[in-house]
Order: structure tokens, then sequence, then C-alpha cells
């Protein structure tokens, strides 16, 4: 087996490596929290027994089109529009069996016929399941024993979870390969996905996906092309492999796993050795960049720091408004979130819920024969199990819809922060000149469950007492009627206390998420005050000879190379 081909020599545990114990203690004594999932990627690699293969690249490239082509069944879900939402692993296995693991840590068992229902945006829209990657084992990949085929989400889509999915997770990639379709070869952006994944992985290949929609003349002149700007763009050859998943193309596939998959198994060990490096080389380096920073700010004097500050961050007026802006989106939205619950439920559900409730009484009317109590009772047993019913569907299918205004305020808030971290972290290089690294921790939105319905007792008093004074045959006609006139009456109730419901439920959630975009930008200005408020030489004399260390550490990897 290819795991065990031990026949090449290169270290397989990170401990092996010059400079990981070291920027793995900068990393955690300096809270360089940005580089934590780096330092994590790096000890499991050693445990790895599988070399990760996994496809990045725009969205609808045809990525899962060339896994299922590869794996040899449509297992993964395709479409027109961006459709990976969550990463995919899948790799060999004794038996065939899927199973997702969630952003809290649990494993779940799913059935591999649904797991379109975890992993494609559609029926997982931004990942509300909370799904952190899902595993696919089949036995049929016995040829690719050794390996992992990942399918990543599409990058550059207007779904920007997407994005942060696939880029989370690619400090784990041994063997990258990018997926460019053939209708818009090599972009910039694909550019700069190369330069992040060198990052990671010195084993890089490009994919020209959909090539069947090129005639051979053009075929020709698209790879000249892609080929040539590889070649000046990058140092390292970047090899290239044409793939189609239409018919007619299998020549095709059957080249790449010739020269790329089974070469990338036959050299197995060294292929893991060298991604391993790579992410070692990635880590000291960063590690060191932010050192430098720390320095530099720890030996500037204290009569420059207000100025500095002020340079950087603003006044604390202008800071105040940023934070303010925050609140004011949340609060706009969760101001409208009553008028757009009541207009998704009681507008458009009101009339045919009405209507389908009538029709059913109807029908149930003959059956209730008895005194004036039997006939309140049935009445009511029947309406609170109808409508309880009938909201509960409501509720559960209206859910991603109430949950709108949640996703707006989500969206301005992640955007709010993001651009004021890329002004600090541009001024932040301008002054200093290294990067700003700030924590980039995500903020954790949980869209609020469909609240359990219940309908409140109709009617109020116990009319049992007095049912038999009353004779039915008489007043069966007024009482039907009062029946009808009751079961709009608890329409309208039922449907205005769902939509409080879920009016709180929402609402509580911007509030906790405005809240998480506060505590953000706090952390955001923190961290710069931290850097910037205070000479400290006993800082600057602690973080010297760890930056040395680095430095020589870098060094020596450029010697050797
Ligand atoms: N003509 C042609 N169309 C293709 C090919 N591969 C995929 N497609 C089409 O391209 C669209 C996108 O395919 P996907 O495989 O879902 O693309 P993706 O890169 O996984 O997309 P995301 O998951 O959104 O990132 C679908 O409509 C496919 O039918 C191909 O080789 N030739
Ligand atoms: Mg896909």
């Amino acid at each position: 087996m290819n795991e065990a081909n031990t026949s090449e020599s290169g270290p397989a545990v990170a401990s092996e490596l010059a400079g990981f114990q070291l920027a793995a203690d900068v990393t955690e004594r300096f809270e360089l929290a940005d580089l934590e999932p780096l330092v994590r990627a790096i000890r499991t690699q050693g445990e790895k027994r599988e070399l990760s293969l996994a496809v990045f690249g725009r969205f609808n490239t045809g990525k899962s089109s060339f896994l299922n082509r590869v794996i040899g069944r449509a297992l993964l879900p395709v479409g027109a529009v961006p459709v990976t939402s969550v990463v995919t692993e899948i790799s060999y296995g004794g038996a065939e069996r899927a199973e997702a693991v969630m952003l809290d840590g649990r494993v779940r068992a799913i059935p591999l016929h649904a797991i379109g229902s975890h992993i494609a945006e559609g029926e997982n829209p931004r990942n509300e399941k909370g799904v952190d990657v899902v595993r696919v084992f089949l036995p049929s990949l016995e040829r690719f024993r050794g390996l992992r085929l990942v399918d990543t989400p599409g990058l550059e889509s207007l779904f920007r979870h997407n994005t942060d999915a696939s880029l989370a997770w690619s400090p784990n990639v041994d063997l990258a390969l990018v997926a460019v379709g053939a209708d818009s070869p090599l972009t910039e952006q694909d550019r700069e996905l190369i330069e992040r994944l060198a990052q990671f992985t010195p084993n890089i290949a490009v994919l020209l996906t959909k090539v069947d929609m090129l005639d051979s003349d053009d075929r020709r002149e698209v790879l000249d092309y892609v080929d040539g700007r590889l070649r000046s763009e990058f140092a390292t050859p970047i090899p290239l492999f044409c793939f189609s998943a239409r018919s007619g193309f299998e020549e095709l596939q059957a080249r790449f796993e010739r020269d790329h998959v089974q070469a990338a198994l036959a050299a197995f060990q060294s292929r893991r050795a060298a991604a391993l490096e790579r992410k070692v080389e990635t880590l000291v380096r960063e590690a060191s960049d932010y050192l430098r920073l720390a320095l530099k700010s720890a030996e500037t004097a204290d009569a420059e720091r207000e100025d500095l500050r002020e340079r950087v961050l603003g006044s604390a007026q202008a800071l105040a408004d940023r934070k303010l802006q925050l609140r004011l989106i949340a609060r706009h939205s969760a101001g409208g979130t009553r008028a757009w619950v009541e207009q998704h439920l009681e507008s458009a559900a009101r009339k045919p819920l009405e209507k389908r409730l009538e029709a059913g009484l109807e029908e149930e009317l003959p059956r209730w024969r008895g005194s004036l109590g039997k006939e309140l009772e049935a009445f009511e047993r029947w309406l609170r199990a109808k409508l309880a019913g009938e909201l509960t569907v409501l509720s559960a299918a209206g859910q991603n819809q109430f949950c709108q205004p949640l996703r707006d305020v989500e969206r301005q808030c992640r955007a709010n922060l993001q651009s004021f971290r890329d002004e600090l972290s541009e001024k932040v290089e301008r002054l200093f000149g290294v990067p700003l690294r700030t924590t980039e921790s995500e903020m954790e939105v949980r869209p609020p469950e469909s609240p359990d319905v219940s309908v409140g007792k109709i009617f109020d008093r116990n009319w049992e007492l007095i049912s038999w004074v009353i004779p039915m045959a008489i007043f069966r006609g007024v009482v039907h009627t009062r029946f009808r006139e009751k079961t709009a009456a608890e329409i309208q109730k039922n449907l205005s206390r769902l939509t409080t419901q879920w009016e709180e439920r929402v609402t509580g959630a911007i509030e906790s998420t405005a809240k998480q975009a506060g505590q953000r930008f706090d952390d955001l200005t923190r961290t710069v005050e931290r850097l910037l408020l205070s000479e400290d030489r006993e800082r600057a004399a602690e973080i010297r000879p760890l930056l040395e260390q680095l430095e020589a550490v870098l060094a020596g990897r450029e010697g050797q190379a």
C-alpha cells in the first residue's frame, strides 16, 4: 500500500522540522489566532495516513462534476448556480458510508444518498445546519487508497461563507488542484489562489475544465495561453491538465489519473514531506512577521504614540461613530422584522388557511351530534389539532424567509468589519512596513429554530353545566355559525401569536449578532491599541531573542534551498 511506502525519506512529523515548535510557541504566547489553524493542520499532518488532493477554484468551474467523474458516480451535487457549500472529503473505506462533522465537533452518520442536504447551498443555505466537513467512504475507491479527494465550495460567488469555508480548510491541503474553466482561463483571482495555496504546499496543478466547450484549435490556443501565463507568473513549474466531464473525453481523465494521481501516490512520502515543510516554513515566516511588528511597536517611544494611534485608529469620536453604525444596522433590521414576518406569515397564509379550515369544518359539522357541551368539546378538539398542525407546517416552511432580516444584518456587519479590518491593516503596513495580523474569527450566527406551536384554550366557560338546558335542535344553526366565526378568529389570533414568537426569535438573534459584531470591533481596536499604546522595554527584550531564532530558521531554510 502506498502509505506504507517507506523507501523515500523526509520528515513525517512536525516536531522533526526546524522552527515548528518555536513558531507554535510564539503563536500560543502572543495569541496569534490567525495562525492557529495552520499550527493545527501541521500537528495533524503527522497522523494523516492519506494525502489530501483538494480541488479549489471559482464557483461553477466544474469541481464537483470532475470529482464525480473520478469516483465514477454522481455523488456530489452539481448545478449552474453556486452549489457546494461545505467541504466534502471522499476516500476509500471498507464499507460505504458518510458522516457529517458538525462545527461543534459532534459527528453524525448520514445516509450517502442524502449528503446533498448537508453540502448543497440550496438545501443547506449559508450552512445553517452548522456542518464543518462531510466525509464519505467508498469501497470502490480501492485504487485511490492513500488519497483523500476533497471537494471545496466555490470562490468568488456572492455567498461569502462559501469562500470562507474553502479558505479555512486550505491549510490542510497536500496536493492542490486549481480548477479553471476553459471559458474564462486564468483570472487574477486564480493567480492569487495559487499564491495562497503555495503557502501550504508546493504540489500545485491546474485543471482546465469544460474543454468540450472549445473546438480543437481554440483548445490549443487556450492551453498555450494558460501554460504561458503559469510559466511567467510562477517561478516553479505548475503542471496543467485538461478535463471534461462530458462523455467522449475519458482519455483526459485517464491521463490525469496516470500522470498526476498515480505519480503522487508513488511518491507519497516525499509529497507529504514537501507539503509539511512548506506549511512549517509559512508558519515560521508569519510568526516572525508578527514579532517584527510587535518589536517595532514595543520600541517606539511614548512621545510618538499618541500620534501613531490617531493615525491608525482615528479619533475616539470617529471610532465611536463606526461602532454606532453597527448598532444602527441591527436596530433598523430589528425594527422591520415584525412587518416582514407578518407579510410572509399572516398576509400570505391567512386566506388559504381560512379556506382550508372552513372546508374542513363543513365536513366535520354533520358528524357532531349531541348536547351543546359535547359539540363544543368536539369542535374545540378538532380546531386545536387542525390549527396546531397547519401552523407547525407554515412555521417550518417559512423559517428561511422569516430569518432574512437576520441574514441582512449578518452580511452588513461582516462587510463593515471587513472594511474596518482592511483599513487598519493597510495603515499599519504603511507605518510599520509589516501587515497587521488580526484575529479574523468568524461571527457565529445560529438561525433560530421554529417555535413550538401550541394553540391555547378556545372556550373559556365551562358550558357542560348548562348545556343540557339548551335545545340543540333549535340552536344548532346558531351554534354552527358561531363555530365558523370562532374558527376565523382563532386563525387570526394564533397567526398573530406565531408572528410574535418569530419576531422575538429573529430580533433576539439579530441582537446577539450585533453584540458579537460589537465584540469583534472591540477586539480589533484592542489588538491595535495593545500594539500601539505603550513603549514596553520588557516586551521588546522578550521578543528580540525569539525573533532572532525565527529569522535564523528562515535563513537556514533559504540556505538549504
Ligand atoms: N460543458 C461542460 N459543462 C460542465 C462540465 N463540468 C461541469 N459542467 C457544468 O458546469 C456547471 C457547474 O458544475 P459544478 O460541478 O457544480 O461546478 P462547481 O465548480 O462544483 O461549482 P460550485 O460547487 O458552485 O463551486 C454545471 O451546470 C455542470 O453541468 C464540463 O466538463 N463541460
Ligand atoms: Mg461544487
